[in-house]
């Protein structure tokens, strides 16, 4: 039996499994959430996430929550599928925890900060100082995450990082369509553009696009 994925259209935690999934080829089974309709919150649900928020996975007789954990699973638990999702040496997939770890830590409270204030706010709310503050967060950390590029891809090759990272500046990137002149795109650094491409060049990669965002 395939393995379940239940998945939120805009969580950038949700996305990453999806990539994830993509990435190792393992054959899966999509069940998408409404957030509108509240069916994290629903008993069926919450008897697989009692915190009631995707992504979780359901694979046999395995019940998993948290992106950071199914994607760990996903790797031990299909070795042979598709590609790794944290090669090389014991440093090497150190190195791919750790940028999970600083996207999770670092990145996502800064990006909740900005998606706070800008699409969770009402337009008439907004507080302009506050906004400008919340972007030059997130343009800090990105500009953190260009020094530690190591290639095209955050740990060298494709990896969980990158996974990890790239759902949530797309978020980021997502108040500006709600807030034309936030101007958080012109101020992303080069490298990390760059970076972005060579995500969006995934042959997989469109079908992942959160189907509301086009
Ligand atoms: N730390 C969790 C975060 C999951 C999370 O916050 N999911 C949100 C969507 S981005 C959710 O399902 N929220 C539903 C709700 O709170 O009702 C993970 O990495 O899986």
């Amino acid at each position: 039996m395939a393995l379940t994925f239940y998945y939120g259209a805009g969580s950038p935690y949700a996305w990453r499994v999806w990539l994830a999934l993509e990435h190792k080829a393992i054959p899966y089974e999509r069940k998408v959430l409404s957030f509108a309709e509240g069916d994290p919150k629903k008993p069926d649900y919450l008897a697989i996430n009692p915190r009631g928020k995707v992504p979780a996975i359901v694979d046999g007789d395995l019940r998993l929550y948290e992106s950071t954990a199914i994607v760990e699973y996903l790797e031990d638990a299909y070795p042979d599928y598709g590609k790794r999702l944290f090669a090389g040496s014991v440093r090497d997939r150190a190195l791919v925890r750790r940028l999970v770890c600083e996207a999770d830590n670092y990145f996502v409270p800064a990006m909740n900060r900005l998606v706070q204030r800008v699409l969770f706010t009402k337009p008439e709310e907004w507080d302009a100082g506050r906004i400008d503050a919340a972007r030059d967060e997130v343009v800090a950390e990105l500009e953190r995450w260009a020094l530690m590029l190591r290639g095209d891809y955050l740990a060298g090759p494709l990896s969980a990082a990158d996974y990890a990272l790239y759902p949530l500046v797309a978020l980021a990137l997502r108040c500006e369509k709600k807030r034309p002149d936030l101007a958080l795109r012109e101020r992303i650094p080069a490298r990390i553009n760059a970076w972005m491409q060579g995500v969006e060049i995934l042959p997989f990669f469109p079908r992942t696009w959160p189907a509301h965002w086009k």
